[in-house]
């Protein structure tokens, strides 16, 4: 088997299985910028990823897919169940969320974590060249840094949080708070969305374990009683912003949009929400503020259509199905009191679309809602701006997002206060062109100048400083 230098692990291997098909010509890309930010690295550094190929009880060889070395790590249907659906979405994401959900805390979860998060360590050691690098990603393998050092302390490890990390009050409930800190602190450099996230994550490791932390620093003490520094700081995930862009001016894309807005009945503004339905997203808020607002007569049918995406996602997790009955039954009795003949309050679309698409969608809606009660980040709102190619339109964002620390133009919401929403809303919808290009010409410097590559580089430069200040060390 080749050696890496660079092997990125993720719970998912950046493919896609098409049905019917076998071996290397039976996958596709998947879309999405970390894939996309990755790819040009990968192919120069003679990269591996290493990931979950996302079907239960598949074992496969590792195989080359355009210029990746591809290692996939099986899952059992029962493992599946306990380390990706039970500990990772349903005690890992809501207690990281602020305990939007409750988190359940279950034993035979957590062994599970340990074990496959052992799977992804051993798989990555095997894969990596020696003195290589390792970039771990996001909250289903925090584990995996320290079992990759201990596996092989010749490597230079980095791990990404995608998602926010979250105060000490709320962490501490983990009955496994300290293995997971330590299983973090593995790595060299530890990402986080947020300044605040990696603030929550230093202070944790004070209080839970002890060490001591300066600026980014935090000081690892090692078995043989001297120590490291690993460094937990902010580096802001972004989008492919270019390819946004380019998407956005295809004749086909905007003859789409307008179409869009054709059938829709040619209402003068349309507000959008795309989101995963995810109790994290804020869609409750978001239908409970915009249907007051019909209520109140502010708004009418006449004029404003919302058009809310909401892509299936964790379908056989509990909170996941009760929220998806909550969401329909408030989409079909606002638009059960409010609907005429000829409009209709809410389109509503459980469905996933193809990125073409959800471009025609943006550049179709006057106002975006994003109203996230907790975000790592939240990439729609960036894809949103970056389409804009006119510099028309308006953000909403609410201040739980990652996205709200760089993205100060837009307007900002507390989606908890029902009150300033619907304010922000009627705001959004009346405001001037004047106003909306000023706004959006500052929000698009910010996602053209940092994008998914910028992002990328950051950590890797990072992650190089960090291998060679061990180098002098040594
Ligand atoms: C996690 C963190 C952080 C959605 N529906 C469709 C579709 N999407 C795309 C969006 C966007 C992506 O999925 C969702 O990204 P978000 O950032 O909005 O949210 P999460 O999925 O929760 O992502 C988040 C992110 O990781 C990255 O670090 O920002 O905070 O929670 O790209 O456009 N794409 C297509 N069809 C759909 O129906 N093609």
């Amino acid at each position: 088997m080749p050696q890496a230098e660079l092997v990125v692990v993720a719970n998912r291997l950046p493919v896609d299985r098409i049905d019917g098909l076998d071996g290397a010509e039976g996958w596709r890309r998947s879309p999405g910028g970390l894939v996309t930010a990755l790819e040009p690295v990968m192919r120069g550094a003679n990269g591996a990823w290493v990931g979950w190929p996302g079907q239960a009880d598949l074992e496969l060889e590792p195989f080359d897919f355009e210029g990746t070395h591809l290692v996939p790590v099986p899952l059992s249907e029962d493992e599946v169940q306990l380390y990706y659906e039970g500990f990772s979405n349903d005690t890992i994401w809501p207690l990281y969320h602020d305990v939007i959900a409750v988190p359940r805390y279950r034993r035979v979860w957590w062994d599970a974590y340990v074990r496959v998060n052992r799977r992804f360590a051993e798989a990555a050691a095997a894969a990596a060249a020696e003195g290589g690098t390792v970039w771990v990603q996001d909250y289903q393998l925090q584990l995996v840094p320290k079992m990759l050092r201990e596996a092989r302390p010749d490597l230079t490890i980095g791990y990404f949080h995608h998602i926010p990390f979250p105060a000490y009050g709320l962490y501490s409930q983990l009955p496994w708070r300290r293995q997971v800190l330590e299983g973090l602190l593995g790595a060299d450099v530890i990402g986080f969305q947020r300044v605040a996230d990696a603030g929550n994550f230093a202070r944790a490791v004070r209080r839970q374990l002890r060490y001591e932390t300066k600026a980014s620093g935090i000081r690892v003490p090692l078995p043989d009683g001297g120590s490291r520094v690993a460094l937990a700081k902010a580096f802001p995930i972004s989008i492919d912003t270019a390819s946004y862009v380019e998407l956005a001016q295809r004749p086909d894309v905007k003859a789409r949009a307008a179409e869009i807005r054709e059938s829709l009945g040619n209402p003068d503004k349309i507000l959008l929400g795309v989101d995963r339905l995810d109790y994290t997203k804020g869609i409750r808020h978001r239908l409970k503020a915009y249907g007051e607002l019909l209520e109140d007569g502010r708004l009418s049918v006449e004029h404003v259509t919302l058009v809310q995406v909401a892509s299936p996602s964790r379908e056989r997790v509990q909170a996941y199905m009760q929220l998806r009955d909550e969401i329909e039954q408030m989409v079909s009795r606002i638009n059960g009191d409010r609907d005429t003949m000829g409009h209709s309050a809410i389109r509503y679309l459980h469905q996933g679309y193809p990125r073409e698409e959800m471009v025609a969608l943006f550049l179709a809606a006057d106002v975006m809602l994003v109203t996230a009660l907790r975000d790592g980040m939240n990439l729609v709102a960036k894809e949103y701006v970056a389409t804009r190619n006119d510099n028309r339109g308006v953000l909403i964002l609410s201040e739980f997002a990652g996205a709200a620390d760089e993205l100060g133009s837009a307007l900002r919401v507390n989606p908890h206060d029902i009150d300033a929403l619907k304010d922000t809303i009627v705001r959004a919808v009346e405001m001037p062109a004047a106003e909306q290009g000023r706004r959006m010409r500052a929000l698009r410097r910010k996602v053209i100048e940092h994008d998914v590559a910028a992002w990328s580089r950051d950590f890797l430069d990072a992650l190089a400083d960090a291998r060679r200040a061990k180098e002098n060390e040594e």
